[in-house]
């Protein structure tokens, strides 16, 4: 059961899990889904930087000493879209790099027994072949929007080899492809896509503006309902042995352009006005389709949520908690 915000009672179980991210929007779903599974015999603590800054050693420490986890969902990130990748490589590249080594070293001297972190689908070479696969992490630059985010992502791929080859640490790491849902962030400048688009559609039928869509629409996404992520990465905590990555996406055929993404947002919120493209606006990256042949390989039956239900609920979510949202 999920103990309440990161207080954990020191009670025997077979499995203590530290969520670390664990109050954003893949932790907040990683949380539902445990809450509706009530295993016994676990206990699962969400935690963010207000209980510790995991840029800092010393707070880590402390957090690992006052949980004592037997296994961690590492979340935790500089988080972004496109545009806040563009104007802060750097601090993407430190700040990850920093949390990232804090989480896994004391995960490893903690004795902690499996740790699953997050790539991104963003983070494959942009001159590549597709569809893209789990084996070509490293196989060329990624592209240079977020190459700082990307570089500090792959580390943790090399970081979970190493400490499976000199400790046997069982550290792997999953590879989500765009993610959106309930408690995202919603904020027009360093969101991502989807709920950028959602909170520009609920300001233009509240001021009866058009909806501005950013670049061409032409470029292509995957997006993954952070409900389905979350229910394939408690599968991966408890399940998958590999210290390889697994890329956790839907399939190639749904991908998506950003002009079919902004039409089914426009439809989930009943938008009627105008629908402009400001082209002076970056594209990104055109596509990054990526494989998810090694999910179905473990997972044949898995059935994703389909995109109209789940922006739709996410649509939904966002207009009932509106002032909240992250924005
Ligand atoms: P999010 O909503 O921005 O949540 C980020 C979480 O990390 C928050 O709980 C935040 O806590 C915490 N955090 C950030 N900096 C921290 C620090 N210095 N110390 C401690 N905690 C810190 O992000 P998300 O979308 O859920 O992403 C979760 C993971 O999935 C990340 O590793 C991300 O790279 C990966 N991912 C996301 C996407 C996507 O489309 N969203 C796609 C692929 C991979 P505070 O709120 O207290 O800062
Ligand atoms: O989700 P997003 O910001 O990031 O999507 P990426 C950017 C694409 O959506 C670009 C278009 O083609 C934008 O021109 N777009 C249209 C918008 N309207 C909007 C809008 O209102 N807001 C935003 N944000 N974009 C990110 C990486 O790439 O993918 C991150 O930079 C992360 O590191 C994330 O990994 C998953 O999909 O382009």
């Amino acid at each position: 059961m999920a103990a309440q915000n990161g207080e954990a009672k020191r009670t025997k179980v077979a499995m203590r899990v530290l969520v670390t991210g664990g109050t954003g929007l893949v932790g907040q779903a990683i949380r539902r889904v445990v809450e509706e599974q009530q295993s016994e015999d676990e206990e699962w603590i969400f935690v963010s930087s207000k209980d510790a800054d995991l840029t800092d050693t010393t707070a880590t420490q402390a957090l690992f000493d006052k949980h004592q986890p037997t296994h961690v969902i590492h979340l935790a990130a500089m988080v972004g879209g496109l545009f806040k990748n563009l104007k802060y490589n750097l601090d993407f590249l430190r700040n990850n790099i920093r949390i990232n080594d804090n989480v896994l070293h004391l995960a490893y001297e903690n004795g902690v027994r499996k740790c699953v972190s997050c790539l991104s689908t963003c983070i494959f070479p942009d001159k590549t072949t597709y569809p893209i696969d789990e084996t070509m992490v490293h196989n060329g630059p990624p592209h240079e929007s977020n190459f700082g985010y990307s570089h500090a992502k792959r580390m943790i791929d090399v970081q979970n080899r190493a400490y499976y080859v000199q400790h046997g640490c069982t550290f792997t790491s999953v590879i989500p492809t765009n993610v959106f849902g309930p408690h995202d962030n919603f904020s027009l400048e360093d969101g991502h896509v989807v709920p950028g688009l959602m909170h520009k559609v609920y300001m233009a039928k509240r001021d009866n503006k058009p909806l501005t869509v950013w670049g061409t629409g032409s470029p292509r996404r995957q997006f993954i309902y952070s409900y389905d992520l979350a229910r394939l990465m408690v599968w991966v905590l408890k399940d998958y042995q590999e210290v390889d990555p697994i890329i956790l996406s839907v399939g190639e055929e749904d991908e998506i352009s950003i002009k079919e993404c902004a039409e089914l947002v426009v439809e989930a919120m009943d938008f009627k006005g105008e629908v402009i493209y400001d082209t002076t606006k970056s594209d990104g990256q055109f596509k990054k389709t990526a494989s998810n042949a090694k999910l179905r390989k473990y997972q044949p039956d898995f059935k994703f949520t389909p995109i109209k239900q789940a922006l739709k609920e996410t649509c939904d979510w966002f207009a009932e908690n509106y002032d909240i949202a992250r924005k």
